[in-house]
């Protein structure tokens, strides 16, 4: 007997039934569906989908889906997800992070994932501000941000994360808005498709600490020249863009690490190798 026919699945059978509690307005409401779009294009099915998250607004994310989550500690959403990876290769995983989670207190992390170019997938909704703990400036917050919790701005000079991705050996590089759901959605199912670690900076205004960011639907424009699979060129024309440049920047060619665990290596035959004596 033939098995029964897998119907593919649209958008929202990917969200689950908690309502977000993200502000009215904020990008990240654009960015869930996005996911689920892109989740859907790709005939994936939830349970063969993981969504793994820090802390942050942005990280709520995996709850929203009807996908596996790990809501798990600020800044280490990535070796979660690279141990999840190594050990069950089958799964599609979904990072979700926001620009502090993933570039302070998880930047050492960000560095490490993308030389390593495990298989993954890792959206950074970027809205150069601390949206949870109510606006302290990031690492991509603009030197002469003025704000209550740093008055005259940081002067201090922005995280170029795109650059420092290339420099590290992500396998993929791309920056959308969320202003473009179906953009985005369309990035997002490029960026799973491709093999190694695919990074895409979502441009995700937080309406409630940046009302500044309104401004970002104006400035957003496709990337005037198609992507490059040369890190270095790709870099220059980043380091040189306007910010704003929207559209997938880098494909590379670099083998996916894989792990050193063996197809044999039961998941029970692993515990017993890390069983502590006398417990
Ligand atoms: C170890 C630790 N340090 C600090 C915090 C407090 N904290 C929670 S979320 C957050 C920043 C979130 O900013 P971002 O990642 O940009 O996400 P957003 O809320 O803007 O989406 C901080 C500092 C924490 N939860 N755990
Ligand atoms: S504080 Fe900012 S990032 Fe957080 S939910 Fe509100 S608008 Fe979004």
């Amino acid at each position: 007997m033939s098995a029964p026919a897998v119907t593919a699945l649209n958008a929202q059978a990917f969200k689950s039934d908690y309502k977000p509690i993200w502000c009215p307005g904020c990008g990240d409401y654009s960015v869930l569906s996005s996911v689920t779009k892109a989740l859907a294009a790709l005939a994936l099915r939830p349970e063969n989908v993981a969504v793994v998250s820090g802390i942050g607004c942005s990280s709520r994310i995996p709850a929203y889906t009807t996908c596996y989550g790990f809501h798990g500690v600020h800044g280490r959403s990535l070796p979660a997800a690279t141990g999840l990876k190594i050990a069950r290769p089958e799964l599609t995983v979904i990072v979700a992070s926001g620009d502090g989670d993933g570039y302070s207190i998880g930047g050492n992390h960000f560095l490490h994932a993308c030389r390593r170019n495990v298989d993954l997938t890792y959206i950074v909704m970027d809205n150069h501000v601390y949206g949870m703990t109510k606006g302290q400036p990031s690492p991509t917050t603009e030197p002469d941000w003025d704000s209550k919790l740093s008055p005259g701005g940081t002067g201090l000079r922005e995280f170029h994360p795109l650059v420092i991705a290339l420099a590290s050996g992500a396998n993929f590089v791309a920056r959308a808005f969320s202003g473009d759901p179906n953009g985005t959605a369309a990035l997002l199912a490029e960026a799973i498709r491709h093999p190694g670690f695919s990074f895409v900076e979502v441009l995700s205004p937080c309406v409630t600490f940046r009302p500044d960011q309104r401004a970002w639907k104006e400035l957003a424009h496709p990337a005037p020249v198609a992507h490059t699979d040369d890190p270095a060129r790709a870099a220059r024309r980043i380091m040189t863009d306007d910010g704003f440049n929207i559209g997938v920047l880098f494909k590379g060619n670099r083998k996916p690490y894989q792990g050193a665990v063996r197809a044999t290596d039961t998941l029970a035959a692993l515990e017993r190798k890390f069983e502590l004596e006398g417990a």
